[in-house]
Parts: C-alpha cells; structure tokens; sequence
C-alpha cells in the first residue's frame, strides 16, 4: 500500500460514488497535500448540502460531574468528595432549561457517572427540562450514560432506552466512542465500556427509532491506523442502521487531565481528518465541525474541508474549556452567520434532525 495516494484516482472515486477503502482513508491521513483533500471533500460536501452549512440554537446541561470513572483524558469529572464536583438538583435543572431563551431548540444534556443518583433521577432531568420547555428537542445521555443507568438499574438496555424516550428523550449525542482500538482504549479510558458494547448500545438506540451522532477522540496516542478502524466500525454500522446524523471528531485537548501528553493537534491534522471524514463516511449526512473545540477560526476554514455543520450557541460549555479550551462559552447567532457566510456556505438554522428552520440568505 502507498502512502502517498493517487489524488486523481481518488477523487474519481468519490465522484462517481464508488466507496474510499481503508487503505485510500490511511493513504489520505499521511498525505500532506492538504489542499487536495480538502477541495475533493468540499466538491463531496458541496455536492450533498448545495454549499449549505449548518448551526442549531442550542444549550448544554450538564446535570453533574462527579463521575465513578477516571477516563485519563478528562479534566471535567470530579470525585463524590472532591469540592468542586457538584450534581443539580431538579430545580436547578429545571431552572436553566426555564433560563434558555425562547428560541433555544435543542438541549445537550450529558453529565458524569454519579455512584448514588438513581436512574430515576436522569428520567426526571429529561420529565423537568421537558415541563419546563415542552417543544425543545432532548439529545441526552450518550451510550456510556446509557449502559450506566442499564447497571444501576438492572434493567436491560433496550428498557432503559425505552424509558427515556418515554421520559422525553428524542435523540442522543455522539460522545464516549473515544477510540475503538481495544489496546489504546484501554490505556485512556480503561474504565468504560469497550467500543463493542459503544456500538451495540448505539445500535439498539437505532432500532427504537432514536437517532444519534458518534465522535471520535483524537490526537492523543492513537496511530491513523486506528483512526481509520474506528471511521470503518462507525460506516459498518450506519449500513446496518442508518441512524446516525452526524460525525464529530474530537481534538485532544492536554491540560488539567492525567494522560500526561502535553501536545495539542495542529491545524492540518485538525482539517485533514475532517476531510477524510467527509470522504471515508459517505453514508454519514453530516460532519460537524464543533466551533468550542476547534475555536472559531479553525471552525470555520473547516466548513471548505468537509464539514457542513458547526454546532450551535452552546452556552456554558464544560467539558473542553476545563481541558484549556480557549473558546468563548457562547457564541451569538450573528457571528455564526458570520462565520459560515464568510467562508463562501450558505448559513441555514436547523433542527436536531437538520430540518432547516431558516436560511439566512
Ligand atoms: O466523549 C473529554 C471528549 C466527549 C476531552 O453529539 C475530550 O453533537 C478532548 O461527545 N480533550 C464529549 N476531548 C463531547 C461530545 C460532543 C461534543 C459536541 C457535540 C456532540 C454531539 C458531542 O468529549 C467525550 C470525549 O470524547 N473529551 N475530555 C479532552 N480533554
Ligand atoms: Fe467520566 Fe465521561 Fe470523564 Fe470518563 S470522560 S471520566 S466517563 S465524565
């Protein structure tokens, strides 16, 4: 196999729709012709959304962050008697979902794995943000979440997933996939369920009719190799599903964790696996590029390399700026009009399921 990837030949490939293999994907992410790759996947972006870039008005609660698990790349998780850890109470939920604006669509609702509090207590987080806001969409718990509250409530998955949708929950996000590669799994994040059991709780999520995103973790000690075997596992299973809405990978981001690696990604592995994402997942709608971890900038420049979808307003994001992000918490609709119209896309306001709520012509 050559790692230097015939361009032509593979952006023939991708015009006429024939399938990358892994080896183009491996070929592609030690390419350094970066210019190439991201104009065939923008021509791939453009061809499937019309030059369309998507952002959602949105906000995340994160109802604790006291977790059993010590995922070695986390800065966000707190122990149960550590001062700064906290978990909500109902009220409290409540009250943010009562705070959000009245054009909030969606809230993103993930948390830590709490040694004492009940499922009934997650089924409750969604039955108060839902009372409080009836019409908002719920993308809440990812498949870690899930497989947690199967345990502690010793009820099967599909149960479990049963009752949260009951609950209120409409979808769920992409978190916890990290990285499927047993071996370096088990060297970030040991604790958490294996990338198996990640795609079965996923994949049983599909089949009730609840649809989700799936990331992957990057950056950190993984090789392309098994960057590319998690792309195959996640491509593998939207043919068996066709749930998933949208692909996210996730930059490492080194500060206040224990794995210890002290290097941020650069800016062309950034964009390069976006574009390769673009290309390799073609039956994947959407790749997003999320602005609180790439920043604005890099988000943006981003959108002429595969991805159509930049995320939303957030508001009072956790996870990345406890790891050093230095992105804003917020971000007005106005600048992500901004953004997405500056880089040449037309910016179209969705919902979750990208059902488009406005064009800002
Ligand atoms: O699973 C945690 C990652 C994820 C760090 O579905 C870190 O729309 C980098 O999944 N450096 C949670 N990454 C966030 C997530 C997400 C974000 C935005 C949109 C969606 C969606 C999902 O954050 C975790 C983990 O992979 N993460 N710590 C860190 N130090
Ligand atoms: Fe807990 Fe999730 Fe952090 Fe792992 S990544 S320690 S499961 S909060």
């Amino acid at each position: 196999m050559s790692s230097f990837p015939d361009m032509g030949s593979i952006a023939r490939k991708v015009e006429i729709a024939d399938r990358l293999t892994p080896e183009d994907a491996l070929a592609l992410l030690s390419s350094t012709d970066l210019l190439a790759i991201g104009r065939i996947a923008d021509e791939s972006a453009r061809r499937r959304t019309g030059g369309r870039a998507y952002f959602v008005r949105n906000r995340h609660i994160n109802p604790t962050n006291i977790c059993v698990h010590r995922c070695t790349f986390c800065s966000y998780r707190r122990g149960l008697f550590d001062d700064d850890g906290y978990a909500l109470s109902l009220d409290q939920v409540e009250d943010k979902a009562r705070d959000a604006g009245p054009d909030v669509l969606e809230f993103h609702v993930v948390g830590g794995l709490h040694p004492n509090l009940p499922f009934d207590y997650y089924l409750d987080v969604l039955r108060r943000i839902k009372r409080a806001r009836p019409g908002v969409h719920l993308k809440a718990f990812t498949a870690v979440e899930v497989d947690f509250f199967a345990k502690i409530a010793r009820l099967p998955l599909d149960e479990v997933l049963r009752r949260l949708k009951e609950a209120g929950l409409d979808s769920m996000p992409g978190g916890g996939a990290e990285i499927f590669a047993p071996a370096i799994r088990e060297k970030i994040c040991g604790e958490k369920i294996g990338g198996d059991r990640w795609i079965e709780v996923i994949e049983t999520a599909h089949r009730l009719g609840i649809r989700t995103n799936a990331t992957m973790l990057y950056g950190h000690i993984e090789s392309n190799a098994d960057r590319v075997g998690h792309l195959l596992k996640l491509r593998d299973l939207q043919e068996r599903t066709g749930g998933l809405l949208a692909f996210i990978p996730l930059a490492y981001h080194p500060e206040n964790n224990r794995l210890g690696l002290a290097r941020h990604t650069s800016g062309l592995d950034d964009l390069r696996l976006l574009a390769v994402s673009r290309l390799f997942l073609d039956n994947v709608p959407h790749i997003k590029a999320y602005w609180v971890m790439l920043g604005e900038k890099m988000a943006q420049v981003a959108l002429r390399f595969g991805a159509d979808d930049i995320d939303g307003t957030v508001v009072e994001e956790k996870i990345y700026h406890a790891a050093g992000a230095r992105s804003a918490q917020e971000i007005p609709i106005g600048r992500l009009i901004h953004l997405i119209r500056s880089a040449g896309k037309i910016p179209v306001e969705r919902d979750t399921f990208y059902n488009e709520i406005r064009v800002w012509n």
